[in-house]
Formats: C-alpha cells, structure tokens, sequence
C-alpha cells in the first residue's frame, strides 16, 4: 500500500510540468450541429454562456429558494450552482441545524415561544453604500412568518434572524435603504398588530398592516433590533416595497391590494377573497417619508406592542409621514427608477404599468393636493397627479428591473409568459420576448442599483411544463438566461431548479464579493467571533463537569485529537472541534453514529456536537468530508458504559506486533518520500512564487505538515533507542503520513505554478 501511492506521488511528479499539445476533436463544428441538430443560434448561445473548466463568471446571482427555506447562489452567464445557503431550515452538509452555534441562530427564528423549521424565502436584498451594491451583507425575507435572516458575504453563512414582533405575516422585505441604514419588512396579510386574537368581524376595527423599518449597525454587522420600529398602516394587504433613492431618498414605497379589505369565506356561501379582493379598480401605494418617520419615532411618540415601538396611524397622518396614491387593480411589483424619480408599479389584473413621478408626488404632498382620504383618514393623491406614463404591456404585468441604459426597463407579463423592453420616460414598448412558462420576477444584473450594469436578464419562471426530461410530477424550477445587450433580447440558457419557487434574485458583479478562503482560528462562524472553545494543536483535552463532559478536539489530515472519548451513559458530551488546516478547501466533516450530529468544519473554524449519551455502547465518529487518501481513518471511539459498570484491569492487545525490520522499512520509504519533497521544494523556491498568493498558503501549508512529520519522527526515533519496535513503526508510519500530506501540498503548487507560468528566479 505504501510502496503503491509512493509510486504514484513519483508519477505524478515527473508528469507535472510536462505539457501536451491539445489534441483536436476527432469531429467538426458543422458535425456536432448535424448530429445534434443545433442551429448557429444555439452555437451562438453556447458560446455566450460557455465557460471552460476553471473559469470565473462575471455576476453572481443570489436567489430566493422559496420554499425551501434557502437562498441559491449561482454565476452568471454559466448559470452553474455554486451554493445553497440554508437561512430558515436546516441543511445537512454545511451542518446548519446539526450543530449548536447554528442551533442557536435558528433559536433567534423561534415564533411566540416555538422553533420553526421551515420559512418561504421571497426577496434577498444585497447591502448598499450609496445605493451601489457592496457585497457585504444579504438579507432576505421569510414569507410565512414575519423574519428577516441575515447572511454574511464573507463566509456566505447565516448569522442572524429577526423575529418581527407585531406582524403575523409578511411580504414587502427584504427592501434596503441606500445606505443600509434600515431594511424594510412589510405586512402581507392584516391581523391585529402584536399576533393578538379579534374576530374577523372586527376585521376593519381592528386587523392592521404595518411596516418595519429594521435598523442595521453595521459595524456590529448585525441588525439592530433596540434601534427599530414600525408604522401602522390599515388592513389593506400590503404587498412589495422598495426604497426611494437619491433625489426620493428617504422615502419609501409599499403597494396593496384588496384595499377592499373583504373577508372570505367560501365555506359559509360567501365569495372567495379572489373575488371580494380584486373587485375594486384601484387599489393603493403606500408613500412613507421613513427619514422624518426615524425623527417621530426617536421622539418618542409612539406606542409599545411586545416592547416594539410603533408610530400609529393618526400620529402618523399628523406629522406628514404617509400618503396613499391610487394604483390600477391588484398590483404587484413596485421598483424605484435608478435616478430615484419614477416608481413603477406591475398591474397584475391590468395591463398596464404605471410609472409614479416623485417630483409629482411631492409637489402634490407640497400643496396639500389630495383628493379625499382613505377611511382611515390617509390623505389620497389622486393617480393624475402623480402619474407620469402608463403603458399597455400585456397581460399579467408583475415585476420590473433597469437595464444600464437609460430609460430602459424590463417587466414581467405573467399571464402572457414575455418580458416586455419599454422606456418608462417616453412610455413606448421597445421589444418582447416568450418565456417558458409564467414568468414571476426577473432579474437584471445590479438591476436594483442606481448603477445598473446590463447585460444579461434571467427570468424567474413559475412553470417547467416540457423544457426538461419528466421527473415526476413536480417539475424543477426554471431560470432562463437572456442576452440584453444588444437591442432585441435573445434567450441563451435554461436551467432547472430542483429546490424551491424562485420570488426574487439580487445579482452582482463577481469582483465587489470578497470571501474568505480559511477563517481566522478558531472562529465561531455563526457569530464572526472567536469561539471560546477553540484549542490548537497540544492543547486538546476532556474535561468533565458533573454529568458534562466537554471534549476539545482538533482535526487535521487525518485524524481527530482525541481519538477515544469514555463516557458514562447518561452523560451530556459535548464535542468542540476546531479544524486547524490553513489549506484552501481542506474541510473535514463530524458525525457521530445515531446522534444526528453533522459539523461542516472549514479550515479555522470551529464547531459544536452536543449529544446526551442515553445509550451504553460503542459510538464510532468519523468525518464526513472525503479530506485525503485517509480519509476513512479519520475516525474514534466515543465509548458509552453502562451505568454501574466496573472496569476490569485488561490490557488490548494489538492486532500486529512490529518489528526492527518494519521500523527500518518504513523508514527507508520516508527517506525517498523526503526525496521526492525535496525535489518538489526546489522547483518551487527556484521559482517566483511568492508573487502567488495561492502558492505561498500551499506552501505554509506544507511547512506545518513538515513540522508535524519532524514531531513524529522524533518519536519515532526514540522509540527506536529503546528498542520499541512497535511504536518506532507506527510513529514512523505517521511521519510518513505527514510527508504525504506536505508532497500532496507541494504538487498542488508546483502545478498551480506551471499553469500560471512561473518563471526561474534562481538556479
Ligand atoms: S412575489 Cu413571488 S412572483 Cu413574493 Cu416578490 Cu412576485
Ligand atoms: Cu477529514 Cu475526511
């Protein structure tokens, strides 16, 4: 066995460096067209969307997962899954759910006392600096109970839940203000603010909606729940926000429907909602002055529902703060203009977009030009007066996105499956395209900023229908790729979604992400702090508290410090395992058989299994990441003893007793494996590789594997002196397990060197 991967870590050796010419396919482009009857669009769309091994996309896009609960990250144009980030519902490879430092943030998500496993994300929003997306900070709403969850771009890991505490449902977040001063969570269906009872005969009484204005401190990267509050709104079922944006910064914008405010009731003979809900020909949008809003809440002029400030309704008409403008039947989607002055609003029931001027809006506010209020006493600007275009797109219009040319906008037509181009300054349709099938949102690349960058759309589609193979009869999602760039729009990519209903996207340009690639030691990922159970190599220990047993651990390639953890049955055993790699990408995983435990351990980081040993027996743990050719090694004995069991004084005898001759063996083989390192090591230092990153962290790496091998040799070594054959042989076998692990590092970067073309800096 040895003798086999030595052989092999030769091979690869005197392979590496030596480059083959590229032989050219045996067939022709016209070939591959014929056979697989694909026409010069196709060739041109694969082209376009192409990205061979190795390479990068352009824009990452960040999608809502919908019902799974999870945020899906992919690269655009490739459209190749790069992530899933698990918010509201465990996720078993990244451990999230299966270890206690994400136990605890999915604890924050715990509704009037009751933990939630399952949420409805619908709108991921990127933090903004001057209303350009910076790429630190996502958050994202949670549809079916009122929650904002908080993901760091640095590690792409949730950290943080907000509980709303008045609302009983939610759709109008997650909306961030330019600067990420506060992010906006919006009421969908009215019931009494603080998730009281009243009979639904008291509906108008007594139901409300609201919106939250979430503060986030930035700096803590966390938001702000003691710096938040809300504004009372009326029992219309507010839907979408968005944020106002230089010249309508410090407003914001939330639409409705059912203005009616009808309560079903099919069951007793009263028409469905969607009939009493869509009735009306207007429903309205919500105008909110959230900045002057900040200044009533901060003088205290509020009321408290669960400890949670709230700016009511009369209060708010008082002091200026909200203002409702028609909008046609049943809206959806509102989106505010890149130069913050035009707000479009998505018609759903009516054909038409509308496209709301601020300047209008605020001229009207200005001169007290209202055309009634609403019952509830909001002052009502007429739709004439702050209207500035309204177009005939089609049928179904929801959602909206800005290309980077001016004017330019894309929409949604739900019921038709397009996308309609238009120019909301002069009104006019520019062009249109089929999707397959219903499109919901759209996503444009920084289409949300005020800087959009263009270039590509994806259609977020509802139905699948017959675009891919039949699995059965859930169909996989569909996001569909679109070429924008030139003036009519072509359709490049569709790609299946196996996870969840995708509401809404937020995509970026590659380079403003700037992730980690190991985190400091010891890091509690879920806090961005240090964890205060991390240990380093040689510290690891068991210490036992009571009936608490707490087990330091380190993982390194491969093996797990400590290896045989005893317990008593009945004991709580809590494993703190810190991975101490520093190499990109060398992640070990933690199980323990039957505990429904699983840690993702990243180089740096460190996590938590906590069991209660109910069972006397044998428990083997393992890791789950296959991290090096020992993999399978990389395992240990928690030992559960029976209650009242006495240890009888035995000795385990080994399996194979070693001898002077397998320790010399053994020995012989580490001295040509040093060869081989050796080798390896002058080809790198004789190169300019400290001008790679990436190479100079392979080659720390490597440094640390060395050390180690010099630890265990030296044990080795004096285990020889005493003539201890066994353990001169299995000391020695471990220094050559390090050597293995350093010459693996070492070809990985002499590799890395030959493809970015090194070059001699020393003989
Ligand atoms: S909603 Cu799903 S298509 Cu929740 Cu933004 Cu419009
Ligand atoms: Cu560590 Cu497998």
């Amino acid at each position: 066995m040895a003798k086999t991967i030595l052989n092999g870590l030769l091979a690869t050796a005197t392979a590496v460096g030596l480059s083959f010419p590229s032989i050219a396919s045996a067939q022709s482009l016209d070939e591959v067209m014929e056979a697989r009857g694909l026409t010069q669009q196709d060739l041109l769309a694969a082209a376009k969307t192409y990205t061979p091994t190795g390479g990068r996309d352009e824009f990452i896009v960040f999608s809502s997962g919908g019902q799974s609960g999870q945020i899906m990250v992919y690269g655009v144009p490739s459209m190749r899954i790069l992530k899933y980030v698990s918010v509201f519902t465990p996720e078993p490879w990244q451990g999230y759910g299966f270890d206690e430092e994400s136990k605890a943030v999915l604890e924050q998500g715990r509704i009037d006392g009751k933990l939630l496993n399952w949420g409805d994300t619908h709108h991921p929003a990127i933090s903004e600096t001057d209303g350009d997306l910076d790429g630190e900070w996502l958050f994202i709403n949670d549809k079916s109970a009122p929650r904002i969850g908080l993901v760091s771009l640095h590690d792409f890991e949730t950290q943080q839940i907000v509980v709303n505490p008045i609302m009983q449902s939610e759709h109008g977040g997650a909306f961030v203000t330019p600067n990420t001063d506060y992010i906006i969570e919006a009421t969908q269906y009215p019931a009494p603010l603080g998730r009281g009872f009243a009979p639904l005969s008291e509906f108008n009484e007594k139901y409300r909606g609201a919106v939250t204005y979430w503060k986030f401190d930035r700096e803590a990267g966390r938001i702000d729940q003691s710096k938040s509050f809300s504004l009372e709104l009326p029992p219309y079922s507010q839907d979408l926000s968005d944020a106002g944006k230089l010249v309508s910064d410090g407003w914001s914008f939330t639409n409705s429907f059912c203005a009616e405010r009808y309560v079903g009731g099919i069951e007793s003979g009263r028409p469905p909602f969607e009939a009493g809900c869509s009735q009306n020909d207007t429903d309205y949008l919500h105008v909110i002055n959230w900045e002057k809003a900040v200044g009533v809440y901060e003088a205290g002029k509020v009321e408290m529902i669960n400890d949670h400030p709230v700016i009511m309704m009369d209060t708010a008409i008082e002091e200026g703060l909200v203002y409702l403008i028609a909008e046609p039947k049943s809206p959806h989607g509102v989106d505010v203009s890149p130069d913050g002055e035009y707000i479009v609003v998505g018609g759903k029931l009516d054909t038409h977009a509308s496209v709301y001027s601020f300047s209008k809006i605020m001229a009207a506010v200005e001169a007290g030009n209202f055309s009634g209020t609403d019952p509830y006493g909001i002052p009502i600007i007429s739709m004439e007066d702050a209207l500035h275009v309204q177009v005939a797109l089609g049928l179904g219009p929801l959602h909206n996105q800005f290309d980077s040319k001016e004017c330019v906008i894309y929409t949604s037509l739900y019921v038709d499956s397009q996308v309609a181009k238009w120019d909301y300054c002069e009104g006019k349709l520019l062009d249109k395209i089929s999707i397959h099938y219903n499109i919901g949102h759209l996503v444009a690349m920084e289409g949300e900023s005020v800087h959009p960058a263009g270039k590509y759309l994806i259609s977020l589609n509802k139905l699948a229908i017959d675009r891919f193979n039949p699995v059965g009869p859930l169909h996989p999602q569909n996001h569909q790729l679109i070429d924008i760039s030139g003036d009519k729009m072509e359709l490049l990519y569709d790609m299946p979604v196996p996870l969840g209903e995708p509401h809404y996207a937020a995509a970026i340009a590659a380079e403003k992400l700037k992730p980690l690639v190991r985190y400091r030691y010891g890091t509690n990922s879920r806090t961005g702090g240090k964890h205060e159970g991390a240990v380093r190599p040689g510290q690891e220990r068991i210490e036992r508290d009571g009936d608490t047993v707490t087990v330091y651990m380190t993982a390194i390639r491969s093996h797990f410090t400590p290896e045989i953890v005893e317990v008593n049955e009945g004991d709580t055993v809590r494993f703190v395992v810190t991975n101490s790699e520093r190499a990109e990408d060398e992640t070990h995983g933690f199980s323990i058989s039957t505990f429904d435990v699983n840690l993702s351990l990243e180089p740096g980081k460190t996590a938590t299994a906590e069991i209660v040993a109910d069972r006397p027996g044998v428990y083997s743990y393992y890791c789950t990441e296959f991290c090096s050719a020992l993999h399978l090694e990389m395992t240990g004995y928690l030992v559960v003893k029976p209650e009242g069991y006495v240890e009888e004084a035995t000795v385990g005898e080994e399996g194979t007793l070693w001898t002077e001759a397998d320790y010399k063996k053994q020995v012989e083989t580490n001295v040509q494996t040093q060869g081989v390192i050796d080798s390896v090591v002058v080809y790198i230092t004789s190169r300019n590789f400290q001008d790679f990153p990436e190479v100079v962290a392979l080659v720390e790496d490597a440094t640390d594997q060395l050390t180690f091998a010099e630890d265990a040799k030296a044990k080795s070594e004096a285990a020889a002196t005493e003539s201890d054959w066994q353990n001169a042989t299995l000391w020695a076998g471990q220094w050559w397990q390090y050597q293995v692990k350093a010459a693996d590092i070492g070809l990985r970067a002499k590799n890395f060197l030959d493809e970015e073309g090194a070059v001699v800096t020393a003989e």
